[in-house]
């Protein structure tokens, strides 16, 4: 049995209801009726034509010919897993949200994570933002929690939403490029949009690449509320925390894991979960007090701004587990509804523009999507909590609904189903005071684009840094309109004089163009551009270290995949060595030889292949090791295929480590003048040593990547 089988919740025994499964049973028409011949259409004559009457050829084809659903107009490609959440100690204190209230209630969850911009089978790897969607199927309701991987977004207004989309999807004379953003479109609005800069500044970090879905954080984006039982509301910032640590690909390897793998990250999750390495996350919140409304430099209700942790800490409040696959990627993956508006007592919405214009487009883009208002009825997106009221019919409607009533006030139904006290789980919408003229107009306080942007930048790595110069260049390089690229870099001088002096270098420009002025271009006919202008506020945060992806990254090689370079007549010893070392810290060993099937050790043990150098390739594994054997690396080293596995491995940073014999096929490499030293982490030593570099190799391995590498390549 696999180890997510023999998961279950409440919302696993409530799918159950709807599946099926074919074992041992009949082949039959969706009637029920069973099929004897389901090779040969029915035919006038064996040669004749078909005839019109074959009720199971047409009922065969036409239910194929109808088996696609439009695509989800963003966030298409996704991955998905069920699981459950379950809240460390009460906090009722805040919200009187059930499931955050009860440490004993484990709540069934289901989660998404997608790209943005990408067609359904788009690559895993795009450079995106990644969509991070969870479903709670609590006991009082859906609760849906609709976020990203970054903790910000590109536009202030939903009414910007359609426009930024626009400009991401390929190009609508030229349907290309797929998955991208280095495209003229993209940056012809970004540049003319300052307030996309914070943003962009996260979207060319390298959060854009991650190693796995299970290796990122995740964001509630905007500002929520949590409500008390007596009516008392804070806002609150929702944080997802990755037990693994958050870490990610470089460009290079990106580029071609979308060659050699374009489900990487699909298949990482999956198989994740079958072996039983269940990915965690920390539920974060960050409390602020509805008194401190407007005590910070930025304002709460605008999505391109997050609150540092310096000045609200992130309180993790409880754990959510990913357990089990699911069992069919239509039903349950492709089917499932997120909605920023299903919310449960508790928890309520702010009043910031980008989310009140979601409230609208979830329902309504599901209505095109999955065709009904009955949507809720998909066993996927049905509430474990029970659902009685007067809606009826409607496409595809599966509740049969008794009685002779279906509105209210009623008598006839003895007034049923009727209204819940808030005592009872009756929602109530937080009775937030607003005095106000109808306007359409953007805040001031949501005017400076350019000072959280400029801490993010400031807030990374040296290495960080020159991955969001190289991402920009790549993205910038790609734009064939001269006066886009130099009016991005413009913007980019006003978050730093290096970064935007460094782009323009790379873009072969003599110096960094001048901000064009007016800045905003996103500007209403009759406004007046003095007020839609960028200002730069002197932010409370110069420096935050929590945006780094190295910050506080737990030392764990859990689940991390490593290619062990093998052939026939491979050192037994340094290989058992290794392996169980490697193993013991949870990651796993992969036996790469020249051809699949078996292959026999130096004590004539057979040894099951995992892949071999032509179906696996390089950019998928974390680490490389090549075990004693003189046999065994004579043959390697005849395969060109396996120097390329270590020269990528080494252009990628991955550690690397041999036994012995290893040398002779490490001198082939680029880097055999750089085996043992300090920086390069390339190991290599005699086979007595093999227990001592498997420690080392280990510990190069929990930094994810040789980072002192890149001085002395
Ligand atoms: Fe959205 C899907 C996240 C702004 C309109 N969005 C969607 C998904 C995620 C997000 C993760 C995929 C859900 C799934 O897995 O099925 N969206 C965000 C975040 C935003 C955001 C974090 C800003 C903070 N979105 C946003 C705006 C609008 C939309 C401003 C429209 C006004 N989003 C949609 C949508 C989608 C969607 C068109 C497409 C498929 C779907 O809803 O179910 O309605």
């Amino acid at each position: 049995m696999k180890k997510s089988e023999k998961t279950n919740s409440k919302k696993i025994q409530d799918l159950e209801k709807n599946t099926e499964y074919g074992k041992d049973q009949f082949l039959t028409t969706n009637q029920g009726v069973r099929i004897n011949d389901d090779q040969n259409s029915l035919k006038a004559g064996e040669r004749g034509p078909s005839l019109l009457e074959d009720f199971i050829l047409r009922e065969k084809i036409t239910h194929f010919d109808h088996e696609r659903i439009p695509e989800r107009i963003v966030h298409a490609r996704g991955s998905a897993a069920h699981g459950y959440f379950q809240v460390y100690e009460s906090m009722e204190k805040y919200t009187k949200a059930g499931f955050l209230n009860d440490p004993e209630r484990k709540t069934p969850v289901f989660v998404r994570f997608s790209t943005v911009a990408g067609s359904k089978g788009s690559t895993d790897l795009a450079r995106d933002v990644r969509g991070f969607s969870t479903k709670f199927y609590t006991d009082e309701g859906i609760y849906d929690l609709v976020g990203n991987n970054i903790p910000v977004f590109f536009i202030q207004d939903a009414m910007k939403f359609p426009d930024l989309i626009h400009a991401v999807k390929p190009e609508p004379d030229k349907g290309f490029p797929q998955a991208a953003s280095a495209h003229d479109t993209f940056w012809d609005f970004i540049s003319l949009m300052p307030e996309s800069t914070h943003m962009i500044m996260w979207a060319m970090s390298d959060r854009a690449i991650p190693r796995s879905l299970r290796m990122m954080e995740g964001f509630g984006v905007h500002t929520f509320r949590f409500v008390n039982e007596t009516g008392e509301a804070h806002f609150i910032k929702f944080h997802w925390k990755p037990l693994l640590g958050t870490h990610s690909v470089l460009w290079d390897e990106a580029v071609k894991i979308s060659g050699a793998d374009s489900d990487y990250h699909r298949r990482d999750l999956h198989d994740a979960i079958e072996n039983g390495d269940f990915p965690e996350w920390e539920l974060g919140v960050q409390i602020i007090p509805e008194a401190d409304e407007h005590k910070y430099d930025f304002d709460l209700l605008d999505a391109t701004k997050l609150v540092p942790e310096e000045l609200v800490p992130v309180q993790r409040i409880g754990k959510m587990t990913l357990n089990r696959n699911p069992d069919n990627f239509f039903a349950e993956t492709e089917q499932v509804a997120f909605h920023p508006g299903h919310l449960v007592p508790g928890i309520e919405f702010s009043n910031d523009p980008l989310l009140q214009g979601r409230l609208f487009s979830y329902t309504d883009t599901q209505l095109s999507r999955l065709g009904s208002p009955n949507f809720h009825e998909i066993p996927i997106n049905r509430s474990v909590a029970p659902i009685h009221n007067n809606q009826r019919d409607g496409h595809m409607r599966q509740e049969i609904n008794k009685g002779q009533t279906h509105y209210h006030p009623n008598s006839l139904g003895g007034g049923c189903p009727f209204q819940a006290k808030m005592s009872e789980g009756g929602f109530s919408s937080y009775g937030e005071k607003i005095d106000a003229h109808k306007t359409r107009e953007r805040s001031p306080s949501f005017k400076d684009h350019f000072s959280q942007a400029t801490m993010f930048y400031n807030s990374q790595t040296d290495i960080e840094k020159q991955h969001i110069i190289d991402a920009l260049s790549f993205e910038l390089g790609k734009v064939n309109t001269v006066e886009i690229r130099e009016r991005m870099v413009g913007i980019l001088s006003e978050i730093d004089a290096k970064l935007a002096k460094d782009v323009a270098e790379n873009l072969g420009m003599k110096s960094v163009p001048k901000t064009e002025k007016p800045i905003n271009k996103g500007v209403p006919a009759d406004a007046d551009q003095k007020n839609y202008e960028p200002t730069k506020s002197n932010p409370q945060t110069k420096k935050s270290e929590a945006l780094s992806l190295f910050f506080d990254n737990p030392k764990t090689i859990k689940s991390r995949q490593i290619a062990f370079l093998c052939a026939d007549g491979v050192d037994a010893a340094s290989l058992k060595e290794m392996k169980s070392a490697v193993e013991k810290e949870g990651a796993y060993a992969k036996i790469v030889a020249p051809h699949h099937g078996e292959i026999k050790d130096s004590e004539g043990n057979m040894i099951k292949v995992d892949d071999s150098l032509l179906t696996g390739a390089p950019f998928v594994f974390d680490a490389f090791y090549v075990p004693d054997g003189k046999k065994s690396v004579d043959a390697l080293s005849k395969e060109p295929d396996a120097i390329e596995f270590l020269d990528q491995g080494f252009k990628h940073l991955k550690p690397i480590a041999g036994i012995g014999e290893a040398k002779a096929l490490f001198d082939k490499t680029d880097f055999s003048k750089m085996i043992n030293d300090d920086k390069a982490g390339v190991l290599l030593a005699d086979s007595k040593s093999a227990k001592k570099i498997s420690s080392s190799f280990i510990k190069l391995l929990e930094d994810h990547r040789v980072w002192s590498r890149t001085e002395v390549m």
